[in-house]
């Protein structure tokens, strides 16, 4: 397990996959796998993002490892019945095609044991209240790269509002041009700078 947290921490993708086979075959369950070794392998990427101590690339590449140790994990978890700590759904908003930073806080919420729903890039308002109401996520997370898209943010919350779904789901907010004081005035729950934030958030909810 010692051996899995390090080449997750590593990035090093096929390495990961490869001793996640390696300890399914020994007898490990899946379960122990995800919660002994991945998440807490993903939570030590954020505390080095953290710190300083990792920049954006490590962590994309140890996200990427620990989307192909989940890849191999993802269809014995199922059959051991064990449930994502819960949904959340995530997109850039409408207009607007940057993804890398939503992104990395879907990695980072995946990496935590949610099960996420990334709606992708230009995502038009109705299809976040679609999402709402066929996946009923505990979270919503919505990002806007460029001062002219940030309005569809606050048309977005908008229609979530008008349509009723809106007190079943918290809404954070993210995206280089925010602000908190933006995210106050657009009625979200939350406004993350990063993707560790963003994960800090959604495990609040739970506990
Ligand atoms: C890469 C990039 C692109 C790529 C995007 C590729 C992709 N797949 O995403 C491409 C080349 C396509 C692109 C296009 C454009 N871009 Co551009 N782009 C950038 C650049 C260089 C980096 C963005 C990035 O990925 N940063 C790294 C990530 C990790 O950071 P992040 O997105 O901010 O996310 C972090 C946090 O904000 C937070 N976060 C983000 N989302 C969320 C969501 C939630 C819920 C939470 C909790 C947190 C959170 O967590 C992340 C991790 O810390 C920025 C400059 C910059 N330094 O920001 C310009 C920039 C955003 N782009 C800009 C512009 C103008 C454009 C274009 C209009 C250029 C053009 N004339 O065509 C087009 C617009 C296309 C469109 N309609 O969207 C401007 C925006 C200016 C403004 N004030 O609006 C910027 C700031 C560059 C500049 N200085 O002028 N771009």
């Amino acid at each position: 397990m010692d051996k899995l947290k390090t080449l997750v921490r590593t990035g090093d993708a096929p390495g990961t996959a490869k001793r996640v086979t390696e300890l399914l075959e020994a007898g490990q369950e899946a379960e122990a796998i995800l919660k002994e070794a991945l998440i807490p392998a993903m939570d030590e990427v954020g505390d080095l993002f953290q710190k300083g101590e990792y920049f954006l690339p490590e962590m994309l590449i140890a996200a990427r490892a620990m989307k192909q140790g989940l890849a191999v994990l993802r269809p014995k978890l199922v059959a051991e019945g064990v449930e994502p700590v819960a949904k959340v759904v995530i997109g850039t908003v409408k207009g607007d095609l940057h993804d890398i930073g939503k992104n990395l806080v879907g990695m980072a919420l995946e990496g935590a044991g949610f099960e996420v729903i990334d709606l992708g890039i230009d995502v038009p308002r109705d299809k976040f209240v679609a999402a709402i109401k066929e996946h009923e996520p505990l979270a919503l997370g919505i990002s806007a790269l460029l001062t002219t898209t940030m309005a569809a943010m606050k048309e977005t919350i908008a229609a979530i509002v008008e349509s009723g779904v809106r007190d079943g789901v918290k809404i954070m907010v993210g995206g280089a041009p925010l602000t908190q004081a933006y995210a106050d005035e657009i009625g979200a729950d939350y406004y993350g700078a990063d993707p560790t934030a963003g994960k800090e958030f959604v495990k609040g909810l739970i506990k």
